[in-house]
C-alpha cells in the first residue's frame, strides 16, 4: 500500500516547516517521496543493527535481510569472521539466497550454480570460457562490524564514524557475554506503520500504562526511569543502582551520542524484580555472562534508526526494525540465553517470551492505529509531552537534523 504525497512539497520543505517538539507533518509518515528519502539518506547511509553474532554460531551460518532495495547476506567464514555482502549473484544478478537464515558450506546461486566461498570469492562458474577471470566476480561486500556480539552493517561507501559507539557498547555488553549465548526464540512481525512511528512508540512509556499490562508488572513507566535525558536526570533509585553497579564494575551509567543517535544505561526493574516475566522472577535459572546479581536490572540500549535492546541478568532481548514500505515495518525480536541453558530444564519458552510477545503485539496495535489516524487528512501534528516524550523528541530532532543537512547538501550540489 502506498499513499501519494502532495507532489509540490519536498521532504526538505516538510522538515523545514515542522513545528519543534511536535509530531511530524503527515507526508513524512506516509508519503512515497519521504519514504524514498528516508531510505537514501538514512537507511542506506547509517550503521544498521543486523542481529547478535550467536545467530551465526558456526562456519557457514548465514542470515539475510532486506534493507529497502538492497538484499544483504551476512555469513560466518571458515576463519570465523563475520562478513556482509550484497545478496546478488555476479552472473546475471539472481538473489543468491532467499532463506532468512541457515547453514551452507558455500553460497551456491540457484539459477546457474555459480558458487561463492563464505568470504565472497567466486570459486566455481561452469563453462565461462578460457578468458573468464573469476577473481573479478567476487560478491560485493558491505561494511560489517561485530561490537561485543552485536552485528552492524552499513551500505554506504564511506560509513559514518562508529568508534565511540564501538568502545561504549563493547564495554557495556561485555558482562552479558553475548558470544557465549544462543537464540532461544525469534519472532518476526510486520507492523502496518511507518518506521518512525514504530521507533517513536518505543522511545516513550507515556503509552505503557494504557497498553502494556504484562510489561508494567516489572517495568516502571516513570519517565525518569525510562526516558533519562542524561546522567543527571535519573531518579535517586537509578543513581543508587549505578553506585552499586560501579562498586561491582558493572558498566551502567547513562552514556549517549551527542546527537542522541544512541544511548545506553542500566536501570533497575520495579521493586527489585529480576526479569521481564509475568512473575517478575528470572525466566532462566542460569545467568548470562558475569552479571553478579539477579536484580541487576536491564541494560537498555537503543540505536537509531534500527534497534532497541534489553540486556537482563538471565536473558537478553534484541530488536531490529526494517522499513518495508511507507506504512509497513518489520520487527524482529530475538530472545538470547546462556548457550548451555537447556530448554525445559533451565527455562521454558512460555515464561521467557510471554511479556515481550504481548508487548510487541500491543505496540503493533497502537502503531497501526497511530498510522490510521495520521492517514486522515484531518490529522495535524500535535505536541509531545516534554517530560514523558523527551525520547521521542530526541528521535525526531536527530532525524530532522540529519535529513535536513543531507537533503540541503544534495540540493546545493545539484
Ligand atoms: O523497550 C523499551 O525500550 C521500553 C519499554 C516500553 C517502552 N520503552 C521505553
Ligand atoms: Fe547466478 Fe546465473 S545468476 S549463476
Ligand atoms: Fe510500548
Amino acid at each position: 500500500m502506498t499513499f501519494a504525497s502532495s507532489a509540490s512539497t519536498s521532504t526538505a520543505d516538510l522538515i523545514a516547516a515542522r513545528l519543534p517538539n511536535h509530531s511530524l507533518p503527515r507526508d513524512l509518515y506516509c508519503g512515497e517521496q519521504a519514504y524514498r528519502d528516508d531510505l537514501e539518506q538514512i537507511w542506506y547511509r547509517e550503521w544498521l543493527f543486523v542481529g547478535p553474532t550467536c545467530e551465526l554460531p558456526k562456519t557457514g551460518s548465514y542470515v539475510t535481510l532486506q534493507v529497502g532495495d538492497y538484499p544483504v547476506i551476512v555469513t560466518r567464514g571458515a576463519d570465523k569472521r563475520i562478513r556482509a555482502f550484497h545478496n546478488v549473484c555476479r552472473h546475471r544478478g539472481q538473489r543468491l539466497c532467499a532463506k532468512s537464515n541457515g547453514t551452507n558450506p558455500k553460497l551456491v546461486c540457484p539459477y546457474h550454480q555459480w558458487t561463492y566461498d563464505l568470504d565472497g570469492k567466486l570459486l566455481f562458474a561452469r563453462d565461462m570460457g578460457e578468458s573468464f577471470d573469476p577473481s573479478k566476480y567476487s560478491l560485493k561486500s558491505v561494511h560489517c562490524i561485530d561490537l561485543g556480539g552485536m552485528i552492524f552493517i552499513c551500505l554506504a561507501k564511506v560509513p559514518p564514524a562508529i568508534n565511540d559507539l564501538a568502545t561504549n557498547l563493547t564495554r557495556y555488553v561485555a558482562p552479558s557475554a553475548l558470544a557465549d549465548s544462543k537464540i532461544a526464540f525469534t519472532s518476526t512481525i510486520v507492523e502496518k506503520g511507518n518506521w518512525k512511528l514504530v521507533m517513536e512508540n518505543n522511545r516513550e512509556c507515556y503509552h505503557c500504562g494504557g497498553s502494556h499490562p504484562s510489561l508494567c508488572r516489572t517495568y516502571s513507566d516513570d519517565p525518569l526511569m525510562t526516558v533519562m535525558e542524561g546522567p543527571n536526570s535519573a531518579s535517586p533509585e537509578i543513581l543508587d543502582h549505578w553506585a552499586r553497579c560501579d562498586a561491582a564494575n558493572l558498566p551502567s551509567r547513562f552514556v549517549n551520542a551527542p546527537d542522541m543517535q544512541w544511548r545506553m544505561a542500566r536501570v533497575p526493574l520495579m521493586d527489585t524484580q529480576e526479569s521481564f516475566t509475568m512473575s517478575g522472577k528470572a525466566a532462566v535459572s542460569r545467568r548470562m555472562g558475569t552479571i553478579p546479581w539477579n536484580d541487576a536490572g536491564s541494560l537498555m540500549f537503543y540505536h537509531f534508526p534500527s534497534s532497541w535492546n534489553h540486556f537482563l541478568p538471565d536473558h537478553a532481548i534484541v530488536f531490529r526494525i526494517l522499513p518495508i514500505s511507507p506504512t509497513e515495518t518489520q520487527v524482529t525480536t530475538h530472545w538470547l540465553v546462556h548457550k548451555d541453558a537447556v530448554e525445559g530444564q533451565d527455562y521454558n519458552l512460555e515464561d521467557l517470551t510471554r511479556v515481550w510477545l504481548n508487548t510487541n503485539d500491543e505496540d503493533r496495535q497502537v502503531v497501526e492505529e497511530n498510522q490510521r489516524g495520521i492517514l486522515s487528512p484531518a490529522y495535524e501534528p500535535g505536541p509531545y509531552s516534554p517530560s514523558q516524550e523527551a525520547g521521542v523528541i530526541h528521535l525526531i530532532d536527530w532525524y530532522c537534523g540529519l535529513m535536513a543537512s543531507r537533503l540541503n547538501m544534495q540540493q546545493a550540489a545539484e
